[in-house]
């Protein structure tokens, strides 16, 4: 596979980027926090989305000392930012399957915290529903091993996998994001509207945040405002950005 010596080429040459996407408080538009999310600026071919590479990545075991560059990166940047601006700015960062199946992933994300001097609270662990099902116990044990670090953790995309919601309660999730499927055809669509409903009442009886996913326009947020959902992320507010355009985002906006 062309891409995958590709990928072992980049890693060693830092070819990869992260980019931030901002989540904002949605009634008071203060920044709340950043997803990053890695891009790969290929020397031919300019920028590469990850929905490309991180697959090659999963299939070859290479994703492992990615993930690990990226908790690494993620956490210097946060550092660096709620250093310059004296706030708690937290990042999230994806994690694959395959990094969450390794067992020494919570040894990487602490040696990113101490590496980075970071809060744990100031990292944010993003998983799909598809990671937690399967062998239920393992994962749980995954999950309490990375929550004893003290870093927040989330469900990304929720509401696409197939979660049990009896399990739910059972993990030490923090955050649940509403996948945007669920957001994007708001307001014409009153099935998706009842759903995302759902999914922040019941977020809030698990005492669990809620992000919305894919906020796009000033009609998902008077929605999502009135429905009681804190935070929103999507083009509305920002794409993810490159460190220094987040500088100007930051200086211009809030
Ligand atoms: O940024 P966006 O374009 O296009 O991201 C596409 C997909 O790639 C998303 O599903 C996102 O979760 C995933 N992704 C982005 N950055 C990372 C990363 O650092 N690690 C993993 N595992 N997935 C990522
Ligand atoms: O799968 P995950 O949620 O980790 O990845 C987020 C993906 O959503 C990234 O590819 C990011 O670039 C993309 N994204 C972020 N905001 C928006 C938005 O408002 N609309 C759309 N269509 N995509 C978005
Ligand atoms: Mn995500
Ligand atoms: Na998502």
């Amino acid at each position: 596979l062309l891409i995958e010596s590709e990928l072992r080429v980049a890693l060693r040459e830092l070819q990869f980027e992260l980019y931030y996407q901002p989540q904002v408080d949605l009634k008071t538009g203060k920044l709340f926090g950043f997803e990053a999310l890695i891009r790969w600026n290929h020397p031919e071919r300019g920028m590469v989305s990850p929905a490309i590479f991180i697959s090659v990545a999963e299939q070859s075991g290479l994703i492992v000392e990615l993930g690990e560059w990226v908790l690494a990166e993620a956490s210097m940047f946060i550092a660096r930012l709620n250093e310059k601006y004296n706030e708690n700015y937290t990042v999230a960062v994806n994690l694959s399957a395959r990094q969450f199946k390794d067992k020494g992933v919570a040894s990487v994300i602490r040696s990113s915290i101490i590496n980075a001097r970071i809060k744990p609270e100031w990292l944010d662990i993003e998983l799909t529903e598809s990671m937690l099902m399967g062998d239920i116990s393992e994962a749980l044990h995954q999950l309490d091993d990375i929550k004893a670090l003290g870093v927040q953790m989330s469900i990304d995309d929720f509401g696409t996998g197939y979660s049990s919601l009896s399990y739910l309660k059972k993990f030490p999730v923090d955050t649940l994001k509403v996948d945007r499927a669920f957001i994007k055809d708001i307001p014409e669509d009153t099935d998706d509207m009842a759903i995302s409903d759902a999914i922040i009442a019941m977020a809030h009886k698990l005492k669990m945040k809620v992000i919305a996913e894919g906020v796009e326009t000033p009609e998902h947020v008077e929605f999502l405002i009135k429905n009681n959902c804190q935070i929103g992320q999507g083009y509305l507010f920002s794409p993810p950005l490159s460190e220094e355009k987040l500088h100007q985002f930051i200086e211009t906006e809030q």
